[in-house]
């Protein structure tokens, strides 16, 4: 397994571009938290990114939840991450056939591969729809895109367990140009049979929350410390930082939590 070494150790040796851009806004910014920013105006949205910008290394979005998408949308995404530092990660869940998903990746209203830097998708459609991505990625010139392959979900009951995640795996393996890791609640990759000594997977882990262990509606949550010493690397944390009193204490505490299990990780 790659988690006892440190991100600019990583960064180091990655095939992809896009990975070592991540590891190195992480060691420089000394942060591994993703913002679920889940907000539904673009006021709201780019205001939080704005605030919690110096601690995150990512933001999640979920662009089809905003009452007024626009084109200022975007270019705010865009102004603020580069003043910050930070990736894009638009948590679209691709889970159609790939011709459509090629359609809803390029095109459509939210143009998400314009400005989106990482996306989501699920394999419950088989392999195709992870080529499909795959293809738009390749051909796409200059831009470094990347895409994560939710293996599990965190809701009570959920179905992506044992073979499908085992699946999630294996196909990852066959696209390292573009998958650049799992949605995961842990490190998946290492302790499977087919593991090249080469291969470093990044795993996002949601359900991340300090002082919660869940809501109403069956999301599960585990905490910063148990997300890094399953061999997550980058903690997606929505509700327990932009709903809090104090968001940016909030998002502080959380990045100190994650700092602190990942340099108790690499020291072992
Ligand atoms: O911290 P929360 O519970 O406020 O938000 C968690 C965020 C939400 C979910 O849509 C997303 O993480 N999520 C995902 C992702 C990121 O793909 C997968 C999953 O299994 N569970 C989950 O909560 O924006």
């Amino acid at each position: 397994s790659k988690s006892t070494l440190s991100y600019s150790q990583r960064a180091k040796g990655h095939a992809n571009p896009l990975v070592r851009k991540l590891f190195a806004i992480a060691e420089e910014k000394k942060t591994n938290v993703v913002l679920s920013a889940d907000l539904t105006t673009t006021k709201e949205l780019l205001a939080i990114a704005d605030s919690l910008g110096p601690y995150i290394a990512v933001l999640k979005t979920h662009i089809d939840i905003l009452s007024d998408f626009s084109e200022q949308t975007i270019q705010g995404l865009l102004d603020v991450a580069k003043r910050h530092n930070f990736l894009l990660f638009e948590d679209r869940k691709f889970v159609d056939i790939g011709n459509t998903v090629q359609k809803q990746y390029k095109g459509g209203a939210l143009r998400i591969y314009e400005w989106a830097d990482i996306v989501n998708a699920s394999i419950l459609a088989g392999e195709g729809i992870i080529q499909a991505l795959d293809q738009v990625v390749n051909d796409s010139g200059d831009a470094e895109r990347g895409i994560l392959i939710l293996a599990e979900m965190t809701s009570k009951g959920s179905l992506a367990v044992g073979e499908y995640t085992r699946a999630s795996v294996e196909i990852a393996r066959k696209y390292p140009k573009s998958v650049m890791g799992f949605v995961s609640t842990k490190e998946l990759s290492s302790h499977s049979p087919n593991s090249a000594p080469e291969e470093d997977f990044v795993v996002f882990t949601t359900g991340v929350n300090i002082s919660s262990k869940g809501d109403a509606l069956g999301q599960q949550y585990q905490t910063p410390t148990t997300a890094m010493e399953g061999g997550s690397d980058f903690l997606i944390a929505g509700r327990g930082i932009y709903a809090a009193e104090d968001p940016v204490t909030a998002v502080r505490q959380y990045q100190k939590a994650g700092w602190e299990a990942y340099e108790r990780r690499i020291a072992r």
